[in-house]
């Protein structure tokens, strides 16, 4: 007979609860969803930089890599979801030998993805060379270990919530860390923005906040109880931190290289935001 693991041999809640029906397919919704989405859009980015100026084109190409990237790792975290869980009885048991489901691939994932992201911006604020490098590391650095402090405090959210909260708490250092050093890029990018576009580097940052902050609250989450809405809730919550900060931010982020291409005289630009008619173009090339 099919019983849940006991709580200290597992490391993710997921393998200690049964779900409805409903919540199971609800979860591989999500997921599928969300591999889905990054997948297709690698074409989407890879399409979009052959617009901008050459310095920009790195921008929505990192895009494309980390699309790939997370694609994988999401896909990983479908299958892995499809081959836990049994239908028994009518209920989704997770098994207790064989598989367990984890998260934790997510963090490994984070690892490439995350100085990916960060790095983007200095490149699309055109900070110089040296700059962008220091930043970049800089960035990257307090990164890492709140990535890493949190990949290990994760492993207690099957019951040992001190593990849980500690390594919480020292991972949130590292990320108020973070915030600080991508406040310093956000500011150098508003400086360093024509007059046209200062609002942009502005509101990315507050995009970063609130679509970044998701994730803490994703971590957090299990000590709500191990039930099926919890489980399902969380990744939905992971889903949409994942979509809007790597997806949508690569699209703000290739709509601003695009403007700053064009008002830095790049035609190919100009020519993909103007919204002339391609016939009236033709005549005022005419001088009609
Ligand atoms: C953890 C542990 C608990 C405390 C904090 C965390 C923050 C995680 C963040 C992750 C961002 C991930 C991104 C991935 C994109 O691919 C590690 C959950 C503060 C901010 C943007």
């Amino acid at each position: 007979m099919l019983v849940p693991n006991p709580s200290n041999a597992v490391n993710n809640i997921e393998n200690l609860v049964t779900l409805t029906a409903g919540q199971y397919t609800t979860g591989s919704l999500i997921l599928m969803v969300s591999y889905g989405a990054h997948f297709a859009f690698i074409l989407y980015f890879l399409m979009t930089s052959m617009q901008l100026a050459p310095r920009y084109r790195i921008v929505p190409i990192l895009s494309a890599v980390v699309m790939a990237s997370a694609g994988l790792s999401l896909f990983r975290e479908f299958t892995a979801w499809q081959d836990v869980y049994q239908f028994v009885g009518g209920q989704y048991v997770p098994l207790t030998e064989g598989e367990t489901f984890t998260n934790a691939y997510r963090y490994g994932n984070w690892t490439i993805t995350v100085p990916l992201l960060l790095t983007q911006l200095p490149i699309a604020f055109a900070l110089s060379r040296p700059d962008l490098h220091k930043r970049a590391l800089r960035m990257a650095i307090p990164a890492l270990l709140m990535i890493w402090t949190g990949l290990y405090g994760q492993f207690g959210e099957t019951g040992d919530w001190s593990r849980l909260n500690l390594w919480g708490i020292i991972s949130t250092a590292f990320f108020v860390w973070l915030i600080i050093e991508v406040r310093g890029v956000i500011t150098a990018g508003i400086a360093n923005s024509p007059a046209e576009l200062k609002a942009w580097p502005k509101n990315i940052w507050w995009y970063f906040l609130a679509t970044w902050g998701l994730y803490p609250i994703a971590y957090a989450l299990p000590q709500l109880g191990f039930t099926g809405d919890v489980v399902v809730v969380r990744q939905l919550l992971y889903s949409i931190a994942d979509i809007s900060s790597k997806l949508i931010y690569g699209v703000i982020l290739s709509r601003y290289v695009l403007r700053r291409s064009a008002l830095e005289g790049y035609m190919p630009s100009a020519e993909a935001l103007s919204t002339t008619p391609v016939g009236s173009q033709a005549a005022s090339v005419r001088g009609d």
